[in-house]
């Protein structure tokens, strides 16, 4: 039997691990098992199959094969497939944000009514952005206008896109001299998938300069649409109050969970099940209610807006199931293994899939269309309901833990928090760390992976950051992993925090840890830098900062393009695992030394996280020297 302490270090996961041992249920962990050895051309980078004079693979001993049929070598067939995961994750992000941007458009015409402008504020101040009217004109009108704005930035061709300029003038000059200024995302893609292509792009700096504007395309355009957009239909998150684990599923109640990336859908699924005539459907059923919570990004969607609960990450999905306890998990897009079908069949869980991008085999698929949001969802929570008749209660296995956490922590709230509802400054944050109680800031975000024991590389990461007084903004699900081990509630400062971090915290009543958002709302993290720079004394570019960056944990394609626009801003960045770069030298000193003098930010691979927080804080410290910060006040914890 597998040692499920070397699968996760989450107590609940293990529980759930070791409750369907000897069950016919298998996890991805056993599907990571049987996968070993894994292709080593894949790892490297270099395989291409890209065309079919191939599939090719050069040696990475140097005795067979140095070129592909083409003659591509091994820089270029490596510097291809990255473009390639860049291009895949950006337009998962923006396709994304064209879909919230598209229902902002919409909500101003009228066509649809289950979604309002909610932040109207921030609607006037997108709109000045783009020089639309505002005066005279009602909320609609101006979001009409924005829609069409954000929705022409995906396709602009000749760029810059809108919101470059929210970046400081030096960061601009950094992009404009290394000629990787993004015009709209969708050309971005296009472009990149027209560079791989057999004979196209074959110098892997340039194909990499590229890369760098794709992912700036989608972290200062596609993402970032996608979380002001959200703000605006949705609110602007604040300080909110949730639950963390899989220990929020009810035994007695029917649990719903929402998985994937949406932040329309979850809305409406908050609301429906507050419907009076759902919860009495729901106890005709034999049920207490109705318990919706959520799962990976979705769920950081839906708990900063509503306080719906967290029942878990990226590695938790098939386990939820496996409580017995669900009846429904509703998915839309990303992340959502086709492995939840198995695991579904076992118990009496259904499984909707609601996006037309999404569709999986055997799973029904009901089409949520924003038109019709409030019905659409009540039919999909009837159907639910129904299912709990079928549960085995005998099956059933909830493990006790749950956490509480504090979320919703947008850059509006940061600045409003420190410097006062009259005052909204980053200044009190940019004074803590000019006197050293603060050393600095690191954004801890992305996924989990099998690869690495569940949680641990973001946990320990994490505690060694805290400890060393770095403040911690966190995204995706390195934040509910963060909210699983307690760092998201005010009282984590006082056992983790270094003394200076301590004190900040104490005093201004924040966890050592802010949970920003999913993994779209990294952009807030860029917006966060910025607004850092504006209040003065930390430099004039993200590259001056004393910041860095990790992904623990990562594997999806999403976190490469992140990964990307973090460094390609100006950030330090740490994976946990390297790139599938490592099969040429020149790409992998390109990404982990060259880059910096072009971009001020570079990459670091490094599986071990106690090791990661070293380079990150060594960068930090760097970075104080070059501002001639203060001294640290304290030594750490
Ligand atoms: O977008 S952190 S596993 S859920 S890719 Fe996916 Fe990674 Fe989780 Fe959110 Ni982001």
């Amino acid at each position: 039997m597998p040692d499920v302490t070397k699968r996760s270090v989450d107590p609940a996961t293990q529980q759930v691990l070791k409750h369907i041992e000897g069950q016919p249920i298998k996890t991805t962990w056993d599907r990571h098992d049987e996968m070993q050895p894994q292709c080593g051309f894949g790892q490297l980078g270099i395989c291409c199959t890209n065309c079919y004079l191939g599939p090719c693979r050069i040696d990475p001993f140097g005795e067979g094969a140095q070129q592909g049929v083409c003659g591509a070598d091994a820089d270029t067939i490596v510097a291809r497939n990255l473009l390639r995961h860049i291009a895949a994750g950006a337009a998962a992000h923006s396709d994304h944000g064209r879909g919230v941007a598209h229902a902002l458009h919409l909500v101003g015409k009228g066509k649809i009514h289950d979604y309002h402008i909610q932040d109207e504020e921030k609607l006037k101040q997108m709109a000045k952005m783009y020089d639309i009217k505002i005066e005279g004109r009602s909320k609609e009108e101006i979001a009409v206008d924005l829609g069409d704005k954000f929705l022409g930035d995906f396709g602009s061709q000749e760029g810059p896109i809108k919101f470059i300029s929210r970046a400081p003038r030096k960061r601009i000059e950094v992009w404009k001299k290394a000629g990787i200024i993004p015009r709209g995302v969708d050309r971005e893609i296009v472009e990149a998938m027209h560079r791989v292509h057999i004979g196209v792009d074959n110098e892997y700096k340039s194909i990499i300069l590229h890369g760098m504007r794709a992912s700036l395309g989608d972290g200062w355009g596609g993402s970032m649409i996608a979380t002001e957009a959200q703000d605006i239909l949705l609110r602007t998150p604040e300080p909110i109050r949730g639950t963390v684990n899989l220990g929020v599923l009810k035994e007695d109640q029917v649990n719903i969970i929402v998985h994937g990336h949406e932040a329309l859908l979850p809305e409406a699924a908050a609301k429906v099940v507050k419907d009076p005539e759902m919860i009495k459907l729901a106890k005709e059923a034999g049920a207490n209610g109705i318990n919706l919570a959520g799962m990976c990004c979705t769920a950081n969607e839906v708990l900063m807006r509503h306080e719906v609960p967290l029942a878990g990450n990226f590695l938790q999905q098939e386990l939820a199931i496996a409580t017995g306890a669900v009846e429904m998990m509703m998915v839309d897009i990303q992340c959502i293994m086709p492995g939840l079908i198995d695991v579904a069949k076992c118990f009496h869980t259904e499984i909707i899939t609601t996006s037309e991008k999404a569709k999986f085999p055997g799973v029904t698929f009901i089409h949520f269309d924003e038109h019709d949001a409030i019905n659409i969802m009540k039919s999909i929570v009837k159907k639910a309901i129904e299912n709990y008749k079928k549960r085995d209660k005998s099956r059933v296995f909830i493990p006790k833990d749950k956490k509480d956490l504090v979320a919703g922590i947008s850059t509006e709230v940061i600045s409003c928090i420190l410097g006062g509802k009259y005052l909204n400054t980053f200044k009190p944050l940019n004074e803590a760390i000019i006197n050293g109680r603060i050393r600095g800031v690191a954004g801890v975000v992305g996924c989990n992976n099998p690869k690495i024991t569940h949680d641990y590389g973001h946990l320990t990461l994490v505690k060694e950051l805290l400890k060393n007084d770095v403040i911690v903004l966190s995204t995706g699900c390195s934040a509910i992993a963060c909210g699983k081990a307690g760092f998201l509630q005010p009282e984590a400062a006082f056992e983790a925090a270094g003394k200076g971090l301590k004190e900040v915290c104490e005093a201004v009543g924040i966890p050592p840890v802010l949970h920003m958002g999913s993994c779209v709302d990294n952009s807030r993290i860029l917006i966060a830098a910025c607004e850092v720079l504006k209040a003065g004394g930390l430099g004039e570019d993200i590259s001056d900062l004393p910041a860095a960056g990790a992904a623990p944990e990562w594997m999806s394609e999403k976190a490469i393009s992140i990964g990307f626009y973090f460094v390609s801003s100006g950030v330090f960045t740490v994976l946990g695992g390297a790139m599938p770069v490592l099969g040429s030298q020149n790409v992998t000193k390109f990404l982990t030394e060259d880059m910096e003098s072009v971009c001020g930010g570079k990459f670091a691979f490094e599986a071990d996280p106690l090791k990661a927080a070293t380079l990150m804080i060594d960068h930090i410290n760097k970075k104080r020297e070059a501002l001639r910060l203060r001294p640290m006040m304290y030594q750490g914890k």
